[in-house]
């Protein structure tokens, strides 16, 4: 059965992505819209050997679709969402407005996929750090019971949109001919530099990228028990977002073991051959639909741990490719 959908956002990283998605994975399109702010109408974005025209959105002129996809910001997700819902649509949404709402299940496919039927017409897509790293959680909580994950992130520039991927370039060209690096996008020089500040500042001194670590990764796995932190930083990397990440069990999991469980999981991919200095990189992950995990070891300075290194193209896994794999389990 078709369902016409729509694409809000189009002309985003994530937006152009989805459209490329759906195309990829031979998603049973009837009509397809795309929508974006008044600066991309009338732009025209290439779709099934067709093209297509961006419309603005618009109050006035809600499209009438099955499902819509929003890559266009919380602000825009927070006011179309329910005039799309309202319709009818189901609205698979990459923003992070309505992740934590409780009415509304947060769902990676290959993780929590029941959860997706619970939707009052709005289903929220996690944010990209939290996807990869539950793909791996998910085998080892169910075997093991996680209590504590501590996560450092290795976040390429593509989170940010196409103008950040466009400052990685201008500025590491600029860097390397002598002139000054002008930050615009990120709150310092990214080129050559790492930066731990991704969102803004909360109370706790954390930034909202690190607690939506925190509290994503509790509601997808469905376990307020488990204690997470986290660290994300900005690194000049294209696509690929990178994660180390140590985990603390309640049962004692050999990296054998381990490593086991975590090949049997889909489209999670094991890379782990250091002797041949296999591991996953974010150069090898850009492009791809899956998620890479290697480098698991038994942490030594605890009983029951385990340390391990998380790779996945931010704008497919971390956020097109699980938006339609969400859409497609409402066919
Ligand atoms: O939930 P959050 O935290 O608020 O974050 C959500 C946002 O973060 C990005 C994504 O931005 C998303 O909008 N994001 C979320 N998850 C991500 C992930 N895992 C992620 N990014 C990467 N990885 P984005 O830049 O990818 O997409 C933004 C899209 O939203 C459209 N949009 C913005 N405001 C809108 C709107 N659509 C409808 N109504 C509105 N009010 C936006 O469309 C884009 O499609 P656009 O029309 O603004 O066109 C973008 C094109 O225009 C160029 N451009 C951008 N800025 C300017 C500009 N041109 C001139 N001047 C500018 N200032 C760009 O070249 C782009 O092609
Ligand atoms: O919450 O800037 O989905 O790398 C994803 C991209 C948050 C910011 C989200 C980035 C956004 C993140």
């Amino acid at each position: 059965m078709k369902k016409n959908i729509a694409v809000v956002g189009a002309t985003g990283a994530v937006g152009a992505e989805m459209l490329k998605a759906l195309e990829r994975r031979k998603f049973p399109v009837g009509e397809v819209r795309a929508l974006a702010s008044e600066r991309s109408a009338e732009t025209k974005i290439g779709f099934g050997g067709a093209e297509i025209t961006v419309e603005e959105l618009r109050e006035d002129a809600i499209p009438d679709v099955d499902i819509a996809l929003f890559s266009a910001g919380a602000a825009v997700s927070r006011k179309f969402a329910p005039l799309f819902a309202g319709r009818g649509c189901v609205v698979i949404d990459n923003s992070s407005a309505f992740r934590m709402d409780p009415r509304v299940p947060l769902v990676v496919p290959e993780v929590n996929p029941h959860a997706a039927k619970k939707h009052n017409g709005i289903i929220a897509n996690p944010n990209c750090s939290t996807i990869q790293m539950v793909l791996v959680l998910k085998p080892i909580h169910d075997a093991a019971k996680i209590k504590r994950v501590v996560a450092s992130t290795y976040q390429s520039v593509s989170g940010a949109g196409w103008a950040a991927m466009e400052e990685l370039t201008a500025q590491t060209r600029d860097v390397l001919d002598g002139m000054p690096a002008r930050p615009r996008v990120f709150p310092h020089r990214i080129a050559f530099n790492c930066i731990p500040h991704i969102g803004a500042f909360l109370e706790n001194g954390y930034t909202e990228e690190e607690m939506k670590m925190v509290n994503e990764t509790r509601k997808i796995l469905e376990d307020d028990s488990i204690a997470v932190t986290a660290t994300t930083v900005r690194v000049p990397v294209m696509r690929g977002h990178g994660e180390a990440v140590n985990i603390q069990t309640e049962k004692k999991l050999t990296a054998a073991r381990a490593r086991e469980l975590l090949s049997g999981m889909p489209n999670l991919e094991v890379i782990d051959e250091p002797a041949k200095a296999l591991y996953p990189l974010a150069v090898d992950a850009e492009g791809d639909d899956a998620t890479f995990v290697g480098r698991i070891r038994e942490d030594v300075s605890v009983e029951c741990g385990l340390d391990l290194w998380i790779v996945s193209d931010n704008l497919l896994k971390g956020a097109a490719t699980n938006a339609v794999q969400i859409a497609e389990l409402l066919l």
